[in-house]
């Protein structure tokens, strides 16, 4: 039975299932984006005594505490109910139940920094090569917090790569959360920037391949991801998502039931092991990739 959307129009729905990927414009008003700012700024000023990452924040290589740069905030849902609340709001969860149904649990959240002048570049890579489920009902939001433009190193996906194979993310038999572009075939030209005003949400499908370059413009570009899957998407053996117990997985229920029925789809799946001795995030798993497409600084 066809279900009623709540936001997206068919031609939405229809783009996301052909391209993996949706770009909502000014989704979110200009209040809510300085709410998350604000907090960010919050956030971020904890890091003037760090010399290392923590499980809060994760730091530029080139950090010092004298120079504080923060290249990502690990989980903001759970530093701040700003973060919270826009998770569990319809202005998050309506899209994703249009494009994967109406029981959703969450995944993780982050927020990359991708600060003006150096911040840090991503290596083209799947999503679901990180956490293979039993489904591929899994997508990435996207929170533009700053305009996003050419410029200040967008996130950039293959249209399309959502529906072909998961690609070889192993360095020396390592998992390292990156591709080797030349091997996957996929044209570079053909890649598409997601770009849009400051408030704007794009969403990709967990297997699209994506990844963003270094950022050497004057302007900021600041993301916050919500990750979020279908609650009957259970998580295969070797990924990186372990539970001790039902209960912990069910408390990660954002909308909906929660199921002890995974649904078995006929999905490409690899499993990202052994991982490398460092892989508290990605910046750290993709040092091992041997031939980077972007930039380090
Ligand atoms: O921030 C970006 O441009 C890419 C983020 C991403 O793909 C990730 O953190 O897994």
């Amino acid at each position: 039975m066809k279900r009623h959307s709540e936001i997206l129009n068919a031609s939405q729905v229809d783009f996301y299932h052909e391209n993996g990927y949706v770009v909502l414009e000014s989704h979110l008003p200009q209040d809510v984006i300085q709410n998350i700012r604000s907090e960010v700024a919050r956030i971020e000023a904890s890091a003037v005594n760090l010399t290392e990452s923590n499980d809060k924040l994760d730091l530029e290589d080139s950090h010092s505490p004298g120079d504080p740069r923060v290249r990502r905030i690990k989980l903001p849902h759970t530093q701040s109910d700003i973060f919270k609340n826009l998770m569990f709001s319809d202005r998050i969860l309506a899209p994703v139940r249009d494009l994967i149904g109406p029981d959703l649990r969450l995944h993780t959240s982050k927020l990359n920094m991708k600060s003006a002048g150096y911040g840090a570049a991503i290596e083209w890579h799947q999503d679901f090569a990180f956490y293979p489920h039993t489904n591929d009902d899994a997508v990435a939001v996207a929170v533009m917090i700053d305009d996003m433009g050419d410029e200040n190193g967008p996130l950039m996906v293959f249209p399309g790569s959502h529906k072909g194979p998961v690609f070889d993310h192993h360095s020396d038999g390592v998992f390292s959360g990156g591709v080797n572009l030349q091997k996957t075939g996929l044209n570079p030209d053909r890649a598409v920037a997601l770009m849009g005003p400051s408030g704007s949400i794009s969403i990709h499908h967990g297997r699209i391949l994506h990844g963003s370059s270094l950022n050497r413009s004057a302007h900021s570009r600041r993301v916050l991801f919500y990750e979020i899957l279908a609650a009957d998407a259970f998580p295969i053996m070797g990924g990186m998502t372990n539970f001790g117990s039902i209960a912990e997985f069910d408390q990660k229920i954002l909308c909906g039931k929660p199921t002890i029925e995974p649904r078995l789809s006929p999905v490409p799946v690899r499993i990202p092991q052994p991982q490398p001795a460092l892989n508290r995030s990605i910046y750290e798993i993709q040092a091992g990739v041997k031939k980077a497409s972007f930039a380090k600084v």
